[in-house]
């Protein structure tokens, strides 16, 4: 008989623990939010959110109203417990990139006490590989009245997966429901039973494996992207200095049946793709040279296309020597992290747009679409102007985000000489 569960209690309501605690209730299980933070669970139990993700609202909304999701910040007594808490760098390490775990120490320690016989335990934080053994190692020390699997194999009281989440933002209820995943228990039985618990909403296949595999599987999958959009950004600098079209180069070289190059911008923003490549470089630096580079790459790239804006400033002077610094009007289009959403963390085009603010002497225009006010304390001295108005203004523009609004902005200006099109929908 298939492992069944009546409640489960989800630790961290943010991105991906609110969404996953209300999918699970949608199918009628009794769920348990749990978060540190009283203005989560105040909004939550209000039926309302505390972040923005497309159809979330209404998945949220229906959840508690039908009583099947309540939001506490006291864990309570589950049949099965995941844990979706953040995964910092430690901010002591300065650049050193070295991941933080206290969160999950934090969420293992408030859990431990409400664990009994039976219980299954879930890590679904991005983590460095063999952090489910350490969240293994917590819970035993607490609770040492219960057997683990790491001492006591598949007769253990407790179970243990690693099961990561792979979801993207801004489709983050479908793909929750669509995609598969990669389920690593701490034994057989850890592995089966957890995914008994994913069947319970994920339609995708649930494929199972060792913690250790699983850990490194998420982080493989962001690092691939993230050193494929280090090479996409690097042409972009090499074609610069050639005098080529970037654009025009990958679409000829990606007619390539083998060949599939991903676009440059302005850096990789996010939580995911900037941040977990570091966490297989931090634990084996002298082997993830490739990785490692990547990442200097991407993280790079922000500052280079500010230095493009300053030449771009100074041509605009030499061309136009009545005019003074304090008369240009650079315009910023974009400060999301990614095409058609509205999150900022983690943003190369607020960075960029941050750094030129800082440098213009002159009135900086912030165009975004997705937001109504610019972030506290962010731009100093810069404006939100819609599109429109930002084009009439500008000197010099700067296209940051590929927004669909800004894709379908055309017209003469667009061939204007101080245009730097970090995603080549103006300048092809
Ligand atoms: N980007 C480029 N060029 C591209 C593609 C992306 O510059 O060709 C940039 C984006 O503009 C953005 C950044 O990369 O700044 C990341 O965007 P993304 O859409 O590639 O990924 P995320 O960070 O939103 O979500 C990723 C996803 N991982 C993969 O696609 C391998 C998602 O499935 C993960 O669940 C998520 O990270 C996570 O939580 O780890």
């Amino acid at each position: 008989m298939p492992r069944t569960f009546e409640t489960i209690a989800v630790v961290g309501l943010g991105y991906i623990g609110l969404p996953t605690a209300a999918v699970i209730a949608s199918r009628q299980k009794k769920v348990i939010g749990i978060d540190v933070s009283d203005h989560a669970i105040s909004t939550i139990n209000k039926g309302e959110v505390h972040i923005v993700e497309p159809e979330l609202d209404m998945i949220v909304h229906a959840a508690v109203h039908e009583g099947f999701l309540q939001a506490t910040n006291t864990p309570q007594p589950a049949d099965a417990f995941l844990i979706a808490v953040p995964t910092p760098f430690k901010a002591e390490n300065g650049n050193d990139h070295v991941p933080d775990l206290t969160y999950i120490r934090a969420a293992s320690k408030s859990i431990a006490p409400v664990l009994k016989k039976g219980d299954l335990v879930i890590l679904e934080s991005t983590a460095p590989v063999g952090a489910t053994e350490d969240m293994a190692s917590w819970l035993a020390k607490e609770r040492p009245d219960l057997t683990f699997p790491q001492t006591h194999g598949e007769d253990s009281n407790i179970r243990i997966a690693h099961c990561p989440e792979r979801v993207l933002p801004g489709h983050v209820v479908r793909e929750l429901v669509e995609n598969d995943r990669v389920i690593g228990g701490l034994t057989q039985r850890c592995s089966a039973e957890a995914a008994a618990l994913y069947k319970i909403f994920v339609e995708g296949e649930c494929i199972t494996t060792t913690a250790r595999t699983a850990e490194m599987a998420k982080l493989t999958e962001n690092s691939f992207r993230d050193v494929n959009i280090a090479f996409a950004n690097e042409l972009s600098i090499i074609c610069d200095r050639l005098g080529i079209s970037v654009w025009e180069l990958i679409r000829l070289a990606n007619r390539h049946p083998r060949v599939n190059i991903l676009q440059p911008g302005p850096g990789v923003g996010g939580h995911c793709i900037a941040v977990d490549p570091w966490f297989i470089v931090s634990e084996t630096p002298e082997e993830a040279r490739l990785i490692r580079t990547s990442r200097e790459v991407n993280d790079g790239k922000p500052d280079w296309v500010v230095n493009k804006v300053q030449q771009a400033v100074g041509e605009l002077l030499t061309a136009n020597p009545e005019t003074i610094a304090r008369d240009v009007t650079i315009a910023c289009f974009g400060l999301a992290f990614k095409p058609d959403i509205d999150d900022l963390r983690e943003s190369p085009a607020l960075t960029v747009t941050r750094k030129i603010a800082a440098a213009n002497a002159g009135n900086t225009l912030v165009v975004e679409p997705n937001i109504t006010e610019l972030p506290d304390g962010e731009l100093e001295g810069c404006t939100l102007v819609h599109g429109d108005s930002a084009l009439e203004q500008a000197d010099i523009s700067v296209m940051l985000v590929d927004h669909k609004a800004f894709k379908a902005m055309e017209g003469a200006w667009i061939q204007s000489n101080y245009l730097i099109d970090t995603r080549g929908i103006w300048r092809t």
